[in-house]
């Protein structure tokens, strides 16, 4: 029987995403959060965290790709990846795809959802049987103080700053992510929406303005987050997203539904008032 999806991330603010589902798969109290797997008449399967939708089959790519390929094609040689999040394994099916990736690192707190992924959505979770992967369950936090000047690029594919991933929003946590860095490393985080989480995106972009030499947003359109669309603070020591992008190198990637060289470029340029509202804090 049919029912509706109500997403629970925006209602206080008056608004919501709804989707109407087939079935519950399966729903699962891990120690950290409520993880249900649904079959939905649009979407094919989705996966929410508390009621949070985290993905579904129809516009995961266009997540996954955004928060990946960027860096990728950016850094000359990523040796060394580590994503923190991302249990689902979506983005690290996009970093293996990097021929240069010689390790990739999956830091998760939660191992259920590992677990039920690679039940539900092997599409995503089949990369874990990449030997170049290696899966931590462990607080993403406490994991990169113990390894400084290591990753080439780090990726952080969080749920929302609420519950678990909190700390992953905090200064400290970028801080002790730039010392997890090689000299020339590079890190994207999960940025959220710039029309409806304009503070957050604010302290991010300042303090991230003090830590990095180069800070910049951009974003991808995932139709079945809040707002359609998402965001990503693309935080490096060295290079630059757009005078350093190397294009031949994604003619080496296969199965890409949203990523091209001409979107790398454009999901920089922001919206007129966007752009003004960070221009306006950066330069104080
Ligand atoms: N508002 C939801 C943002 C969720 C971002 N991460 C989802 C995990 C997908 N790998």
């Amino acid at each position: 029987m049919t029912d509706w999806f109500e997403e629970q991330l925006e209602i206080k603010n008056g608004r919501a995403v709804r989707i109407l589902t087939k079935e519950l798969l399966e729903s699962y109290r891990s120690p950290f959060q409520k993880i249900d797997i649904y079959d939905t008449v649009p979407y094919g399967k989705m996966l929410a965290h508390d009621d949070v939708i985290m993905l579904t089959e129809f516009d995961e790519a266009h997540y996954h790709e955004m928060i990946a390929h960027v860096a990728l094609n950016v850094h000359p040689n990523p040796q060394r990846v580590l994503v923190i999040g991302g249990g689902d394994g979506g983005t690290l099916r996009e970093v293996l795809k990097h021929k240069e990736v010689q390790s990739a690192h999956l830091c998760e707190i939660d191992g259920d959802v590992v677990r039920l992924c690679k039940k539900h959505f092997p599409n995503l979770s089949s990369c874990f049987q990449d030997p170049r992967s290696e899966i931590f369950y462990e607080d993403g936090a406490k994991f990169i103080k113990a390894r400084p000047n290591y990753y080439s690029v780090i990726i952080v594919d969080s749920s929302d700053p609420i519950g678990p991933a909190e700390v992953l929003f905090q200064e400290n946590f970028y801080r002790d992510m730039f010392n997890a860095l090689t000299d020339d490393g590079i890190v994207v985080t999960q940025s959220e929406s710039f029309h409806f989480h304009r503070g957050i995106i604010k302290q991010i972009a300042q303090f991230c303005g003090k830590i990095f030499p180069h800070y910049h947003y951009y974003y991808s359109m995932v139709p079945t987050y809040p707002s359609g669309v998402i965001g990503f603070s693309f935080c490096s020591k060295k290079y630059d997203p757009i005078s350093d992008f190397k294009p031949e190198k994604v003619e080496a990637l296969h199965d890409l539904k949203y990523y091209n060289p001409g979107i790398h470029k454009a999901c920089f340029i922001l919206p007129r008032a966007f752009s003004q509202f960070l221009a306006e804090f950066q330069k104080k």
